[in-house]
């Protein structure tokens, strides 16, 4: 099955570039940039990584994230993550990144988008892999400053796939956004939003009618409303779950306790990603595999899996057909 999974081309629809920054690399560009770490050792970085809730980990999150300032961290960052993708049999990365949480720092938008197109353009040229792009917004902060920054990128619209919304979900709902979404929507922009991971399965419902988003990020909570099941399966919209991220930041216990199961059994559009690889144990690889054992999921369900994953997939026709 390992060997299966290794070989199996996968497509990762949802992981935040800036999660996938393994402490290794993190030690480089703070001795880079001349930043001090509150870790001494790789190992003391590692051992930090026990969360209790999404917040427990976005503190971490932001923190790592302050060794990123030049364009070329950005470049390596992202390069880093690509090549480890690759190596796993990732064939497709549709990748959030989170401007405000660099723009907060000092660091501009031309800086951050310099280093990321950079890369994506080297992996779609040399690693046969696909990148789209997800500008995500931090919905604890204000819906004023997301519109800003979306106006900001206007130089960048045509080379993004995407909006989206992250972050601290609890307390900060889907509504908060309508008119950042609603601007989006009126440039042609597509829409995702982070939902139902820590918040409830109200505000799925909300991403949709309300910001009328094409996909939602997690979903897990949608079993608590029959009415939102019942909608994301006549609507066919895809759900993108991230099991080790759920057992890492305790939306359940332990894995064979997680929903999968049962939202395939719902008939609803699954698919698995990381999140963040680099704070919760594992790639797209490892997420499979732990999948596989926890479950005892054949190779036809991991085949649907992928499946479906590339029919939603910010890709060209011609690139879909060729991953289908
Ligand atoms: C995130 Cl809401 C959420 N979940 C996982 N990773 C994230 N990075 C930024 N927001
Ligand atoms: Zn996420």
């Amino acid at each position: 099955m390992h060997e299966f999974l290794r070989n199996l081309p996968k497509v990762e629809l949802h992981l935040h570039i800036e999660g996938s920054l393994e402490p290794e690399l993190m030690f480089a560009l703070a001795q880079r940039n001349g930043i001090e770490l509150p870790y001494t050792t790789v190992q003391e970085a590692k051992d930090a990584y026990h969360f209790n809730d999404l917040q427990g980990f976005l503190n971490l999150y932001f923190q790592g994230m302050s060794v990123l300032r030049k364009e070329e961290d950005f470049y390596d960052l992202a390069m880093d993550y690509f090549k480890r993708a690759r190596e796993e049999g990732v064939v497709h990365i549709d990748m959030h990144f989170d401007p405000q949480a660099h723009l907060q720092r000092g660091v501009p938008l031309e800086v951050v988008m310099a280093g990321l197109l950079k890369a994506k353009q080297e992996a779609e040229d040399n690693l046969d892999l696909s990148i789209g792009m997800i500008m995500a917004f931090l919905r604890d902060r204000p819906a004023e400053e997301a519109l800003h920054v979306l106006e900001q990128a206007a130089p960048y619209w045509k080379m993004l796939d995407s909006i989206g919304l992250d972050s601290a979900e609890k307390n900060n709902p889907p509504v908060k956004f309508v008119e950042v979404f609603k601007r989006a929507k009126q440039l042609g922009l597509v829409r995702v939003a982070h939902a139902g991971e820590e918040g409830p399965a109200d505000y799925i419902k909300e991403a949709l009618d309300l910001l009328d988003v094409q996909r939602i990020d997690h979903g897990v909570r949608c079993l608590e409303s029959d009415e939102v099941v019942e909608r994301l399966r006549r609507e066919q919209i895809v759900l993108t779950v991230c099991p080790l991220s759920n057992v890492s930041l305790k939306v359940v216990e332990d894995l064979r306790d997680h929903p999968l199961p049962k939202l395939l059994a719902e008939g609803l559009k699954v698919t698995i990603s990381s999140d963040d690889p680099a704070y919760f144990g594992g790639g797209m690889l490892t997420n499979h595999v732990a999948c596989a054992e926890a479950f005892g999921w054949d190779e036809a369900v991991f085949r649907q899996l992928t499946r479906n994953a590339i029919e939603e997939a910010f890709v060209t026709t011609q690139r879909r057909e060729e991953l289908l």
